[in-house]
């Protein structure tokens, strides 16, 4: 547990933005790559990728991650991982997961579900935010969640980028799967890059006219009723339960949970859709309503997955534990390496946020940062505040040594410096 209480998700969030765009949360990761090359007996850990093919398009490095735009804050680790879609690997879990709910769309509802995959994570900021009514000031616009390629380009961060153009192109039933992108703390249910999947469902006066009930009551109880459903056909029993909560999109919205490892774990949010968005469409009689799944945190509980950087593993002692259509698996656990905890304490600028020092130690460590946790905090007499964060290094894959554990530390010590404007303590 934190001591902050790390929000899961970035739309429920009730804040305002603080963050504009004075760069200050900005860094610029490229320059820590590039610089004088890394002795031979040292593995870069994010090599630079110079181009990523994202589902048959070329996209350069340089288009991407610039280091001449106040406004991007995409790091190569980010970078490297675009185009990787590993919803569309039917042997890994995201696709097998992916293609057991096509199966539940497929199968009770007659294929009326067109299924979208491959469309770009690189969206406007109108795809992303205003046309799904994401207010001017809420807290996913800003630096410091989303990434930026440049001030009117993003990452996704949700597959409800796709519904407004999908919508305008007269698609009334979907799915869209896709990789999101979002700047979040660090723990095995956290990762910056992760997959969902957007569904949405218009409806006529004729389908709610019959039942007697309103239209968005209609669409409640049938979205409730195919996502019950729909965990039903995945997991058997499972127990859950549903939390009423916000969305800019959708009213009333509601978020699903999961009881997993004695824990409510939330797996989707959902709602009826905002008239608005409809009629931005032309849709000024229908009612719809709209769901997005993360995919990620589904698998985990479907597979018993106990950490979410597996899912990136190329180990063949996690990718080989799996089969094409094969759901009911359990993955096994290869081996428990120790963990090695170190704490780092310094005073904070008022610049400084939980994600942006998330960041720079996952941009030194990669997957061997488990987890990032606040374990004290005080402000002094002066007004000065300091934090003392604990960092869980381990590797899923083999035992780290103290050496190379020191090693990482001492980096995070003086990029966090360098770039944070913290004062080590
Ligand atoms: C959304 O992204 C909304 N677009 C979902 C939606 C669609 C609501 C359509 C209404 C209508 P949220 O930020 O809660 O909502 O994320 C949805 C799901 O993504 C979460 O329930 C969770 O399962 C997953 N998720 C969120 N952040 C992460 C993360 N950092 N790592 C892994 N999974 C995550
Ligand atoms: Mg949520």
């Amino acid at each position: 547990m934190t001591i902050f209480s790390v929000q899961s998700t970035i739309f429920t969030r009730a804040s305002v933005a603080i963050l504009s765009s004075n760069g200050l949360n900005r860094f610029s990761f490229a320059s820590s790559f590039s610089s004088s090359p890394l002795p031979k007996t040292k593995k870069r850990r994010f090599p630079i990728v110079s181009a990523v093919d994202i589902g048959g398009v070329t996209v350069a490095r340089n288009d991407v991650v610039r280091d001449d735009d106040p406004t991007n804050n995409v790091p190569d680790s980010i970078f490297s991982k675009l185009g990787m879609q590993l919803h569309r690997r039917d042997k890994h879990p995201i696709g097998i997961l992916k293609n057991a709910i096509y199966d539940y769309f497929d199968s009770n509802y007659a294929k009326q579900f067109e299924k979208f995959e491959d469309l770009s994570p690189i969206v406007t900021t109108k795809q992303n935010f205003d046309d799904v009514l994401v207010p001017a000031d809420h807290v996913s616009r800003s630096l410091n969640d989303t990434y930026y390629v440049d001030s009117q380009t993003v990452l996704r961060c949700h597959t409800s980028a796709h519904q407004a153009e999908l919508l305008r192109e007269g698609h009334r039933r979907f799915l869209v799967t896709g990789d999101v992108y979002r700047r979040d703390s660090i723990d095995s249910t956290h990762y910056p890059v992760f997959h969902q999947m957007e569904g949405f469902c218009v409806f006529s006066p004729g389908d709610w006219n019959e039942s007697g009930k309103d239209s968005t009551l209609y669409a409640a109880e049938d979205l409730k009723k195919c996502l019950e459903g729909l965990a039903r056909h995945l997991f058997g029993g499972v127990e859950m339960r549903w939390v009423d909560t916000y969305f800019p999109f959708t009213e009333p919205s509601f978020e699903l949970e999961i009881y997993f490892k004695e824990d409510w774990l939330e797996v989707l949010g959902c709602g009826v859709t905002e008239q608005r968005i409809l009629k931005q469409s032309g849709l000024e009689n229908n009612v719809a309503w709209a769901f997005g799944l993360g995919l990620e945190r589904l698998a985990m509980v479907l597979f018993d997955i106990p950490d979410i950087r597996l899912f990136w593993s190329d180990d063949e002692r996690f990718t080989s534990q799996f089969k094409k259509g094969e759901l009911g698996v359990k993955f096994k656990p290869f081996s428990k390496y120790p963990p090695c905890y170190k704490d780092i304490s310094f005073w904070i600028s008022e610049s400084f946020t939980e994600n942006n020092f998330c960041e720079v130690v996952r941009g030194i460590a990669g997957d061997l940062v488990e987890e990032v946790k606040l374990i004290d905090s005080f402000t002094n007499k002066k007004g000065m505040t300091s934090h003392c964060y604990r960092i869980v290094f381990r590797s899923m894959e083999r035992s780290l040594t103290d050496e190379e554990v020191n090693d990482l530390q001492s980096k995070v010590r003086d990029e966090v410096q360098r770039k944070l404007n913290v004062e080590l303590r």
